[in-house]
């Protein structure tokens, strides 16, 4: 591999980027240590700009962000939180961590930030546990509650892990659109305490607000949970406060797949989960566009329990991705990112109209955010088909299942849509017209192959004309080399 030399060679150095030299430095030296990597790494590129990104939870990050990954901070143990550390030496860790924090509470104005968890799945852990060790601190085990845990008999912690286990979440269910963390049997989430799910009313396939509190009346939920993986409409956090306080429950959002639109100011005023909630959740690397990972904000009266994320759920932090959320931090902080979030939304619905238009089935009727479940049903296919048939046309998105989904969670009846990545890379409205004349191609031709033993349809395997697979594979081509991942960063 010699990609620096060529691009040296090739490019007017006017024109040549320090984070381009950097990260063709990086895999042309791995090369020589360990080629399967470095190819890995540099195939992968390739491949990520040979198809249109539409799995709603994936992003590009910027080059900066990820240069800031790969250095000598993942060498540090930092247990403990900025400033309050069980290792020494920890002062440029401190750094980082308190710029990360400094930009999330400059961005979202929260009371206290803890941007260690390593993904959203953590950072949900250590909200769940923050929540009900304020509760049981308040609770008539408060004289328990506010001991140290190695102060504690035998006999008490076990009756203050009793009660712990014996709260109960209330989070929406994952086949009306919630995420795996809320409550989803296969999940710890309901296995560390009781958990029951809402749903969305079944004919307008959005939330009623009204029979979320009749339930939360019913069930007297110690987490009432709001946020989600796959619904396409807003949530109205104000409502959902007004419920909580109604039966007493702590209100925790999980704002994974749009903290980028709170962050960019499209989600204001009652949309935005910070003012209302007790405690927030998200990833970084969905609308938000950072690295891999997980953040949390929360009021002050949880932030002591938070800080202990490590070791209550993580083994020690990762300083190099705290670095890496900074810069992404930082990034989301500006202007331009607020354009960004606004078009991914105006993308979005272009995308839910063109498809509308063509008679396709869109949960909820449309979109009021980056995403969008389709119903492909109509198709006579299953989410899995869909999904394969537009990958072999370089369109990549993922299966869902809907409410009451016959195929079940493996094979579906939905795909899910999302518009961040393809507006990271400069796609708008006229863009979004083609993805989905394109997206309706493949799933018009796309028709269900037989089974191995010829006896049925299969739910998996199926059957697409290789004239319109290289018809769209021509348009997809050519809006990819429009609108080209990492411009600066030729492999030549
Ligand atoms: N796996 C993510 C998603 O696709 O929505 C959620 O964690």
């Amino acid at each position: 591999m010699q990609y620096l030399k060529n691009y040296l060679k090739n490019r007017d150095p006017k024109n040549q980027s320090l984070a381009a030299i950097s990260y063709l430095a990086a895999v042309d030296h791995l090369h020589k240590k360990a080629p399967k990597i470095a190819q890995s790494i540099v195939e992968e590129l390739k491949g990520q700009r040979s198809h249109l990104k539409l799995i709603a939870s994936e992003n590009y990050s910027s080059l900066d962000v990820q240069l800031a990954m790969g250095n000598l901070l993942t060498d540090k143990y930092a247990e403990g939180y900025a400033g309050h550390r069980f290792y020494a030496g920890c002062e440029n860790v401190d750094v980082c961590e308190e710029e990360a924090m400094h930009h999330v509470k400059s961005i979202f104005n929260c009371d206290h930030a803890y941007v260690q968890p390593h993904s959203g799945a953590d950072a949900n852990l250590v909200a769940f546990w923050a929540v009900i060790v304020h509760k049981v601190q308040s609770s008539k085990l408060a004289s328990m509650g506010k001991k140290r845990l190695e102060e504690l008999s035998d006999e008490e912690y076990e009756t203050l892990r009793k009660h712990l286990v014996d709260c109960k979440m209330m989070g929406l269910s994952l086949d009306a659109g919630g995420h795996l963390t809320h409550g989803y049997r296969h999940n710890i989430s309901s296995k560390m305490m009781r958990s029951v799910t809402y749903s969305i009313d079944p004919k307008t396939e959005t939330l009623d607000y009204q029979a979320i509190r009749e339930q939360a009346k019913k069930e007297k939920p110690t987490i009432l949970l709001a946020g989600y993986s796959a619904y396409s409409r807003r949530i109205n956090f104000a409502k959902m406060r007004e419920i909580a306080d109604e039966v007493g429950a702590v209100l925790m959002v999980d704002m994974a797949h749009f903290s980028g639109l709170v962050a960019g100011k499209v989600f204001q005023g009652e949309e935005d989960p910070i003012p209302y909630a007790d405690i927030v959740t998200s990833t970084t690397h969905k609308t938000l566009r950072g690295p891999r990972g997980g953040f949390i904000m929360c009021k002050q009266e949880y932030a002591e329990t938070v800080n202990k994320g490590c070791p209550l759920v993580l083994g020690g932090p990762l300083p190099h991705v705290i670095a890496a959320k900074a810069i992404a931090f930082q990034e989301a902080n500006t202007g331009s990112f607020q354009k960004y979030a606004h078009r991914i939304v105006e993308n979005a619905k272009v995308l839910a109209e063109c498809f509308l238009k063509e008679g396709l089935r869109i949960i909820s009727g449309g979109t009021d955010n980056h995403l969008m479940v389709l119903d492909v049903s109509s198709y006579k296919i299953t989410g899995r088909q869909a999904e394969e048939a537009l990958l072999s046309c370089g369109i990549c998105l993922n299966r869902n299942a809907i409410l009451n989904d016959t195929n079940g969670p493996w094979y579906t009846s939905g795909v899910r849509i999302g518009t961040p990545a393809l507006t990271t890379l400069g796609m708008g409205v006229d863009e979004m017209k083609v993805v989905a004349k394109n997206i309706i191609k493949v799933l018009k031709n796309t028709k269900p192959a037989w089974n191995s033993k010829k006896e049925a349809p299969s739910l998996a395997k199926f059957e697409l004309d290789s004239s319109v697979k290289e018809a769209v594979k021509s348009e997809v081509f050519h809006l990819l080399q429009t609108f080209p991942l990492y411009p600066e960063l030729a492999l030549e």
